[in-house]
């Protein structure tokens, strides 16, 4: 761990053509200074020269993932473990789980959920990869494994916890997998089909199959391009994210939308899942995907919030936004966190209890904005 706290950077974007940053002559992170607006308009992300010597250099990397990991999360961790793997090094890929989410199971047996002492030892060819995880506290127990270690933060979430040795943040970047991606180029290296395969399920995965993606984000359809070359195939993708589901799943969806309460003139929606509704489906057959589909196409809708009871004394609760609802910041006030757009919190308590506060806290960000959007115009 570093011995100094560090300022959170911005990322650094090249234009194309444009030649890497320097590293700062301080030793630290070679991320350089973002120029003047420059986020907006970028086209590639530089890779910081001090992460990828440090990937590229390691002789044994220990991989971790997030906990709840996510297409995006397993995507990283095992292409980037299949190409330092093909680059000579050992690789072990860590993840605390639970891997609850139907596209990703066929992969839980590659991760283990602790590190084994013999690996918690520091040495100059060991390196720690942490990937799309934005706090130690998603990384659960395996947080304590790795206090000795080197360690490279590799993520995309805006909001978060300055924690590792070497970071590279970019709030910019849609998903992580992007991020590995950029890596392997960045040494002149093609994924192969599996690699290609993997990274473009993540991107697919934290883009909502490209729907999210802004203008500021085209850069990454010429990242995807290259992927579809190196012989990843949407389609197949998407039938592996999409496909697949039963017919209690798609029952479940006409009770959760039923269950559909509006706030906020119709700007804001809830709705709830109970433990005896995915017992009845099955954990893996759970799909709120299709769900938040569904309710972003009301012409109104701006935000929403969907609770599940995990147990009687504990709900998740999965909030999304369109465009003016910071999400992230409410799903902090219950200790979670996320984007701006997609966030969510775990509490010890009953849905039926949460659910109320939930509504209170979307009421005070509507009008906050609205207090905003009206002052805005006036003084115009
Ligand atoms: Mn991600």
């Amino acid at each position: 761990m570093s011995d100094r706290p560090r300022r959170r950077r911005t990322g650094h974007y090249l234009n194309p053509g444009e030649a890497a940053p320097e590293p700062a002559c301080s030793g630290r992170d070679a991320l350089g200074t973002a120029r003047p607006g420059a986020e907006q308009q970028m086209e590639e992300t530089a890779v910081p020269r001090k992460v990828h010597a440090t990937v590229q250099s390691a002789r044994r990397a220990l991989i971790l993932g997030h906990l709840e990991p996510d297409g995006d999360c397993i995507g990283a961790c095992i292409a980037l473990a299949s190409y330092l793997n093909r680059r000579g090094a050992e690789t072990w890929l860590f993840d605390v789980g639970p891997f609850d989410r139907r596209e990703i199971q066929a992969y839980a047996d590659s991760f283990r959920p602790r590190i084994p002492e013999e690996l918690q030892r520091p040495d100059s060819e060991t390196v720690v990869i942490v990937l799309d995880c934005s706090t130690p506290e998603r990384l659960g127990e395996l947080a304590n494994d790795i206090q000795q270690l080197r360690t490279v933060v590799v993520d995309h979430h805006p909001a978060g916890v300055d924690f590792g040795t070497t970071r590279w943040v970019e709030p910019l970047s849609p998903a992580t997998c992007y991020l590995v991606q950029l890596l392997i180029e960045a040494n002149g290296d093609i994924p192969t089909p599996e690699e290609a395969r993997l990274l473009l399920f993540g991107i697919a995965t934290d883009t909502g199959f490209f729907r999210h993606l802004t203008a500021e984000q085209s850069f990454v359809f010429s990242a995807i391009a290259r992927l579809g070359s190196a012989g990843a195939s949407p389609k197949a993708i998407h039938r592996m994210m999409y496909g697949g589901r039963t017919l209690a799943s798609r029952k479940l969806l006409s009770r959760v939308l039923d269950r559909l309460d509006p706030h906020c003139d119709e700007r804001f929606f809830t709705s709830f899942e109970t433990k005896e509704d995915t017992d009845q489906v099955g954990m893996s057959n759970r799909d709120s995907e299709s769900f938040y589909q569904l309710v972003f196409s009301i012409e109104t809708c701006e935000a929403l919030a969907f609770l599940r009871e995990e147990a009687p004394n504990r709900c998740t609760g999965s909030l999304r936004s369109r465009d003016y609802i910071d999400v992230s910041s409410i799903a902090e006030q219950f200790g979670g966190g996320g984007h701006k757009h997609a966030a969510g919190f775990l509490v010890e308590r009953p849905y039926q209890s949460v659910m109320p506060e939930v509504i209170a806290a979307f009421r005070r960000a509507f009008a906050e904005a609205d207090a905003a959007r009206h002052s805005a115009g006036a003084s115009s």
